[in-house]
């Protein structure tokens, strides 16, 4: 069990130039089966003479090398958890060692595959999930993905029970045998590496569509899904076909096989993966229409569908050449599907959400006990790494890239990528390469993001001299220690700049002293920065616009400039900026003091929300981000100590309260003047107003008038959105529309996806824990499928403060007890689930207490690796 260090790689000494499988499953998937693997070897040093592939679980049965059994080999079980193994095969007596034919027979284990890794069954599908180390389940191989090969699949399996057998690549043959069972064998002409190795068995549900390339060339589409969610597949097709479009229209990348396929399937540890030419998916991040899903699922549907299919190029056709490298494929296509979703939608709401998710989560990451850099340096479990700081943040180091050297030479940067790499498993030093060459920008120093974790706070001073007539700034980075990494170096950080007279208008074509253009993009590249401005009046300085770097901005301002800039910026970003920051100096002076909702400021307060709600219909779907209070658990993401869940819960309460006493006729007012709706579509204009509805219902309810108004908005709706949302006022504000409930149990049944969204608001709003356990009863709830526990715990443990952090401890525990119990089958499962404990550090010392002894207990049981990661750097 001892961790990998990047340091560690080696090239490999053999390549599998061709990798031909043979699976023949039985109809009872009697367990275990046999799998045949022929692979051929090509020697890439010469003079070695033996090699070790990996495994896991498997038994090996015979070997064969060049057709003869071979006995030069030994098969070694690896000490710790798991059954890892590695078969070691001497091939000194071969006559021709540069050129071999290995065969390998094993079995392997499918039906009580829990792991959902390899090969395993999901409800009555079969299928596999190789990312990252899954292959080693199937039988042995370079489970690594600097090792590509072209794969041959053959699959048998009984006729009625799997009519649909999948593989990546193209179709080749097929048909039936005469005992009940039937084949098909698929080739995929491009090399790849074992992690997008995929196969799918089983009756589906198939969408059927086409896309002309721009080359003109016709290429199948086909989503798969459970029987009878057909019908559910049609906007998941046309998210494939916009993201096609997209990707020749922006990129110039075309796709390469004749066939693109999807399968969604019930049990999945992630949100989907990108296997050639045969995606799968999480089928939460597949199906879905305007009947089961929320717009917010859609639009994530649209997402993943894009990410997914973008990966055919930045990750299927380049890959890594080691997991370290992940955000070389990750950050990269994060950055890809954003701007998708930017182009297809409203940029600024997709930079919002994007930076939501930074501020949120990974800012907490890089200052907790996980801290580690977008490339990490050393890993024990390597399914840790799949996290908001490889991807989200890996995306914001692509975008500052994107940021210094503009547009057109980032795609001259792609297109050299892709003409050097195409084919090969290389590195981020490579992808930044291609970027520092092909735009001649000297990207050296920029390069440390890749190693240096820990996010960089900015400190912005001014002074303004009205005699000089200059305004003096002057920009800081400080980079603290983090828990992984106790020396750090400056950064590369460009910044965005805004300047604002004292009325909230821009000013622009400022001077330096000496002269020089104030650019509206400053690059920070040292630890200090002085900048003197030629300005005959103070100015307010918005900096960091669009985050345009992933860092965290101190800047000593005034309540009443905050509030110029949340309601008269001529920028929405920057208002949405300047509206956290007020909502957050609103509750340190809350916790300060409870009478501050009484004061002149809060009164301004009060204003800025009036400002906001005069101006929502401009751009509904922003504004409802911006009117929406931050949430208890988006303010704590910005505390760094001392942190009180049930203290801030209570301003949470009283603010809200405030809000809605002074705004309330406001936004009913606001509510009834909306334009309508009308008929449901997917765009933002009709997704925003549902928005926006939904805040101004709640903020109109919160004292229990108005009911009515929530009751037909349910009532009236024609999609799921509205009747969700309904529930979930009715639920936050005590409404006791027990009615709205009975229906939506009737309408809905029988759609898992549906009550994973409504177990996901009881969670949430759940008075106790009882209430919470209670939810773990319904009939949708299966313990061992991610989805379902996941619906349950992540809002529970994120949102619910006063269940979670109830002084008894018994949340806490509640969130151990599941780790414990979904660590026994499924590790990334419950590795996931251990997350939610992890902001101990930033907690008062009562919590922080409580929560290290739990995390002690969990140290002194037995833990899968990824977990014991995670909890020996909590403890550390
Ligand atoms: N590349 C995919 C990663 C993934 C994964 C990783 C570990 C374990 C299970 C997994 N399922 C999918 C997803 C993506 O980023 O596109
Ligand atoms: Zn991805």
């Amino acid at each position: 069990n001892k961790p990998l260090l990047r340091s560690d790689y080696r090239p490999l000494d053999f390549k599998i130039l061709t990798t031909e499988l043979d699976f023949n499953f039985d109809e009872n998937l009697a367990n275990p089966f046999t799998v045949t693997s022929k692979l051929h070897f090509q020697r890439l040093t010469s003079g070695v003479t033996s090699f070790t592939l990996d495994g896991q679980d498997l038994e090996l049965l015979s070997l064969k090398v060049n057709g003869t059994d071979w006995q030069d080999y030994q098969l070694e079980d690896l000490p710790g958890e798991g059954k890892f193994q590695n078969l070691t095969i001497d091939i000194s007596k071969l006559d021709n060692q540069d050129d071999f034919v290995v065969e390998i027979v094993n079995t392997l284990e499918v039906a009580n595959n829990k792991l959902l890794s390899g090969i395993y069954k999901a409800g009555e599908h079969i299928c596999s999930q190789c990312e990252s180390k899954g292959f080693r389940l199937i039988t042995f191989y370079f489970d690594r993905p600097d090792n590509l090969s072209v794969f041959t699949v053959k699959i048998t399996a009984d006729k009625t029970k799997y009519p649909y057998l999948l593989s990546n690549g193209n179709f080749v043959e097929g048909s039936e045998l005469d005992n009940g069972k039937h084949f098909a064998v698929w080739h995929d002409p491009f090399p790849k590496p074992s992690y997008l190795f995929a196969l799918v068995a089983g009756e589906f549900d198939v969408l059927e569509d086409h896309f002309i390339t721009k080359s003109g060339r016709k290429v199948d589409l086909k989503i798969f899904a459970e029987v009878g969610r057909g019908e559910q597949l049609h906007f998941a097709m046309s998210s494939l076909k916009r993201s096609m479009k997209w990707d020749e229209d922006r990129f110039g990348l075309e796709y390469d096989l004749d066939l693109f396929m999807i399968v969604a399937v019930s049990f999945f540890n992630m949100g989907a993966m990108e296997n050639k030419g045969l995606n799968i998916f999480n089928e939460s991040a597949l199906i879905g229409s305007k009947d089961t899903a929320t717009d917010a699922r859609l639009k994530r549907i649209d997402k993943v569908v894009a990410h997914e299919y973008f990966h055919n190029w930045t990750g299927d056709r380049v890959t890594c050449r080691d997991w370290f490298q992940l955000t070389l494929k990750e950050g990269l296509t994060v950055f890809r599907d954003q701007e998708f979703t930017s182009d297809t939608f409203d940029r600024t709401l997709e930079r919002i959400e994007s930076v939501e998710i930074m501020q949120n989560y990974q800012f907490d990451e890089d200052s907790g006990p996980t801290s580690h850099p977008i490339r990490p340096e050393k890993v024990l479990s390597q399914d840790n790494f799949y996290t908001v700081t490889v991807y989200d943040k890996g995306s914001e180091v692509i975008r500052m890239i994107h940021t210094l050297i503009g547009e057109e030479n980032f795609q001259k940067g792609m297109k050299l990528y892709f003409e050097r790499h195409d084919g090969q498993a290389v590195t981020c030093d490579d992808f930044v390469a291609a970027m520092a060459d092909a735009s001649g920008y000297n990207l050296d120093k920029f390069k440390l993001w890749y190693s240096q974790s820990g996010t960089p706070n900015l400190k912005v001073e001014q002074q303004f001299e009205a005699e000089r007539g200059v305004l003096t700034l002057t920009f800081t980075q400080v980079n603290n220690p983090t828990n992984d990494q106790k020396e750090k170096q400056p950064l590369v950080l460009p910044l965005r700049t805004l300047f604002l007279d004292q009325e909230g208008s821009p000013v622009v074509n400022l001077k330096t002293t000496s002269g020089e253009k104030v650019e509206e993009l400053i690059v920070l590249e040292s630890d200090k920065l002085v900048l003197e401005v030629v300005t005959a009046k103070p100015l307010v300085v918005v900096t960091n616009l669009d985050f345009s770097a992933p860092i965290k901005v101190e800047q000593d301002r005034s309540f009443a400039e905050l509030a110029l800039v949340a309601s008269k910026a001529p920028n929405e970003y920057a208002r949405y900026q300047a509206v956290q920051d007020l909502n957050y100096q609103v509750y340190l002076k809350t916790l300060a003091d409870a009478s501050f909702v009484e004061s002149q400021e809060f009164a301004l307060f009060l204003d800025v929300y009036k400002d906001l709600l005069d101006q929502a219909v401009v751009n509904p779907a922003v504004y409802a981000i911006l009117l929406r209070f931050t949430s208890p658990a988006n303010v704590a993401a910005r505390f760094k100590a001392d942190l009180d869940p049930l203290a801030v819960l209570e301003v949470y309460k009283t603010v809200s309260q405030a809000l809605a006493k002074a705004h309330g006729d406001r936004a009913l007012a606001l509510f009834k003047q909306l334009p309508e709706v009308g008929a449901y579509e997917f765009n933002v204009t009709q997704a925003g107003l549902r928005d926006l509805k939904a805040v101004l219902l709640t903020l109109a309810t919160k004292e229990g008038q108005h009911k009515d108004l929530v009751a037909s908005l349910y009532e009236k709706a024609d999609n799921f959105t509205d009747r969700i949302n309904a529930l979930r006022i009715n639920l936050a504000n005590n409404l006791g529309l027990d009615s709205l409930e009975q229906d939506f149990f009737k309408r809905y049944a029988d759609e898992v996806l549906v009550l994973d969204a409504y177990q996901s608001v009881r969670a949430t709003f759940a008075n106790s824990l009882a209430e919470v356990k209670e939810l773990t009863k319904l009939h949708s709830y299966d313990a061992q499928n991610p989805n379902r526990v996941r619906a349950i715990m992540t809002p529970f443990a994120m949102h619910n403060f006063a269940v979670m952090y109830n002084k008894d401890a018994s949340g806490i525990k509640y969130v151990v007890e599941e780790v414990l119990r979904t660590d026994k089958f499924n590790p990334q499962l419950s590795s996931n689930l251990v997350n939610l404990l992890l902001k101990f550090f930033k907690l008062t010392a009562e919590y922080r207490n409580l929560i290290l002894n739990e995390l002690s207990f969990l140290q002194s049981q037995t833990l899968s690796n990824n977990v014991k990661e995670k909890v020996d750097s909590a403890l550390e």
